[in-house]
């Protein structure tokens, strides 16, 4: 079987993420997807509408999606990866390059971002 990881906070969930989320799992067999918690957020200089909770439990319900774990720090992505024997790390590719150390450990692959949609491009949206 082979495992797929990603990373992500995720929040207001909509069609850039469910397309990666999509593309993520039809590299491999099994996807993990590891969430920002609203710590983590912080770290990332990120705030998030919905609570880690809600964050999971949505990301859980998305076909693609078959183990959700908790992303705490910038770190722990080589463990993670020794952790659940990932094959592939993959990511939308406005982190081109940021995870190539990664290499070391399993496949590395960037891929595309869906254009003109973002949770603050919603939020603004909504703002009227
Ligand atoms: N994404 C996308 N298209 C968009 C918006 C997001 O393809 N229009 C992808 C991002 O490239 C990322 C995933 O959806 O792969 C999740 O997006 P974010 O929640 O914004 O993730 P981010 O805050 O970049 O967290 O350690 C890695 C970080 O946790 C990544």
């Amino acid at each position: 079987l082979k495992i797929v990881i990603t990373y992500g906070t995720f929040d207001l969930l909509h069609v850039g993420h469910v397309r990666l989320l999509k593309r993520a799992k039809s590299l491999g067999d099994v996807l993990i997807v590891g969430l920002s918690t609203d710590e983590f957020n912080a770290v990332k200089h990120k705030s998030s509408f919905l609570p880690y909770e809600q964050r999971k439990e949505i990301l859980e319900s998305i076909r693609y999606v078959d183990k959700v774990i908790p992303e705490n720090n910038w770190d722990q992505k080589r463990s993670d990866v020794r952790k659940y024997k990932v094959d592939i790390f993959t990511i939308g590719d406005d982190w081109l390059g940021e995870f190539d150390f990664l290499k070391e450990y399993c496949e590395v692959i960037y891929l595309s971002r869906t254009e003109d949609i973002s949770t603050s491009l919603l939020k603004g949206m909504m703002k009227g």
